[in-house]
């Protein structure tokens, strides 16, 4: 069975000999495994009884990236805090399985929506190949009034070891740096992690390499109308701190997520945005 519905609380997906999962909570992937073999972190003390955003998987960032002085929404909006609908399979071939999920206001908890009073649709698209994921966010303005958004899939990367991770693709990018603060020129090849990183890349479409994860030579991730890529690990104190992560776990992930957080997007009435990414196991 290619899309397995029986559990309620989550679709698995299956292709060739790759699979994925996706908790309608948050819409939150969870799982990718292209040829049997898991390419995301899942915290061992991720919630998954939809209480809290899920620690682990590509939570969905929407509207807004981080907080802001404008909203009272909590960090990262409420997408990945919200049960989005099952909209069915959409393709189902020789060469992709593709399954959709919505999220409109009269789904998102009231506490969160009356903090963003505004009419919407998202529709999430997760396509699966033999060795690739392509996941597809929409974000269509169905109100009468613009409304700004910021947008990010916020995915996480399993490996076996942070120290032997790079990421390779931002040179020459400028980023702010959420840790030491400002804002600067990257000049390295390959981005390594060795305390605490919480950056914000800007600009660049060129395809991304995260190498050394422990399985195969990587991950490649192509980016489609995602300007920005933050690249995060809690490392050891910000680890201890979160009550879903495991203390040592910071060792077996990286975060790094496109995005589209340095401006805001206006939306007008009727308007459609698209952005998506394509993850592909070498
Ligand atoms: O995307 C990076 C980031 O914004 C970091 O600043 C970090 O705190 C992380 O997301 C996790 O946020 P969360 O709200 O899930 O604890």
């Amino acid at each position: 069975m290619p899309v397995d519905t029986t559990n309620n609380d989550r679709v698995v997906i299956t292709h060739s000999n790759s699979s994925a999962e996706v908790y309608y909570y948050g819409a939150t992937l969870t799982s990718w495994k292209p040829h049997g073999q898991e390419r995301i972190f899942l915290s061992e003390k991720a919630i998954l009884n939809g209480s809290k955003a899920i620690r682990g998987g590509i939570p969905l960032v929407f509207p807004h990236f981080g907080t802001i002085p404008t909203s009272k929404l909590p960090q990262h909006g409420f997408a990945r805090n919200s049960r989005w609908e099952w909209l069915g399979v959409a393709v189902d071939n020789a060469s992709e399985t593709t399954v959709q999920f919505g999220l409109k206001p009269d789904v998102v908890p009231e506490n969160l929506r009356s903090l963003w009073p505004h009419e919407f649709k998202l529709v999430y698209s997760v396509t699966l190949a033999a060795n690739t994921l392509k996941t597809t966010l929409e974000i269509q303005n169905t109100g009468t009034e613009s409304w700004e958004f910021t947008s990010l899939l916020h995915t996480y990367f399993k490996v076996q070891e942070i120290a032997t991770v790079g990421v390779v693709g931002l040179t020459g990018a400028s980023f702010l740096d959420k840790v030491a603060g400002g804002t600067h020129q990257e000049d390295r090849d390959r981005v390594t992690v060795a305390s605490e990183v919480d950056r914000v890349y800007q600009g660049g479409s060129a395809p991304l390499t995260i190498q050394g994860t422990g399985v195969g030579s990587g991950v490649v991730l192509h980016k489609e109308n995602f300007p920005d890529v933050v690249v995060w690990n809690p490392w050891v104190d910000k680890a201890k701190a979160m009550g879903d992560f495991g203390d040592e776990e910071y060792h077996h992930m990286i975060c790094v997520e496109v995005g589209s957080v340095s401006k805001p997007v206006t939306l007008g009435p009727g308007e459609t945005w698209q952005g998506s990414q394509t993850l592909v196991g070498v």
